[in-house]
């Protein structure tokens, strides 16, 4: 079986970075192994009063332990790191695990809506941008996009902009750049896909609902990350975690609830296994 080491807090509530990454990682039928970089009651955005256990200096003892047990990824999955240290050490042990050649999967989860995440300031942006030149795949929305690149942060803009922004993040990712929450018009929202190795590009839109759905990046990312460790062909990979990530969405529209507290993604997770077993 595949495994992932996958590098994020877990925030005990708006189903965001572990807790959507551990059951979607799952259902793909890949091993997920959680390194959890700190401990929320629930994610920064728009809540108040959250707790932030800092688990900085558990990471590196945790991923020794694990090669002391023989226990080697075939995928390396970062997001939300706690801490320009955490990058630090990270990037270290990265470079160490390069041995075994692990795909590299980095999600700069920073920042959104044109603002970086609350507690985050630019030498975050810049530890970040070390972090992102090691990787295989980034998975970045349009806020992270501008901000790794030095480009101006856009709400109106055409196809070129995401090229654009897409060739420059290039300068990172080694394979592959998918660029989140990508929107053309008021109806659509999806993806945009670089495929650095075939010198190919390609967009996938979803339909829009109203509202902001805590979470999604990470859940598409996730499912992205297995498909990815999987052997499917990105374009694939990316067409499935956005089918999955948008049915949550549209589910939590319906279903009108909180959308801070996350999205209903349960019930589809079944899809998973089957896109996973091939049989679709
Ligand atoms: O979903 C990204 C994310 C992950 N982890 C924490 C966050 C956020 C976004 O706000 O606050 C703790």
């Amino acid at each position: 079986m595949k495994r992932i080491f996958a590098v994020h807090d877990i925030s005990g509530v708006g189903k965001c970075s572990l807790t959507a990454a551990l059951p979607v990682i799952s259902a793909c039928g890949v091993e997920c192994s959680p390194v959890p970089t700190a401990v929320l009651s629930s994610h920064t955005g728009e809540m108040k009063g959250y707790t932030f256990r800092d688990l900085t200096d558990d990471i590196e003892p945790y991923f020794r332990h694990w090669l002391s047990l023989g226990i080697v990824p075939d995928t390396i999955y970062t997001g939300y790191l706690g801490s320009g240290k955490q990058i630090e050490i990270i990037m270290r042990l990265i470079s160490e695990f390069s041995l075994y050649s692990p795909l590299i999967i980095v999600d700069p989860a920073m920042a959104d809506s044109g603002v970086l995440y609350k507690g985050f300031d630019s030498s975050y942006i810049d530890g970040m941008k070390d972090l992102c030149s090691l990787s295989d795949v980034l998975i970045p929305n349009i806020t992270e996009a501008a901000m790794l690149t030095g480009s101006e942060y856009k709400t109106g803009y055409d196809r070129e902009y995401i090229h654009a922004l897409a060739k420059a993040l290039c300068g990172y990712a080694k394979k592959y750049t998918v660029i989140t929450g990508v929107s053309f018009s008021e109806d659509e929202s999806g993806c945009y896909v670089y495929d650095k190795t075939a010198d190919r590009s390609g967009y996938l839109p979803a339909k829009k609902y109203p509202g902001t759905y805590y979470g999604t990046g990470d859940i598409f990312a996730s499912v992205l990350s297995a498909f990815l460790t999987l052997g499917f062909d990105v374009m694939k990979a990316a067409e499935y975690a956005l089918e999955f990530t948008n049915k949550s969405i549209k589910e939590t529209y319906e279903n009108k609830t909180d959308p801070r507290f996350g999205v209903a993604f349960e019930k589809f997770l079944p899809d998973l296994m089957r896109y996973a077993g091939g049989k679709v």
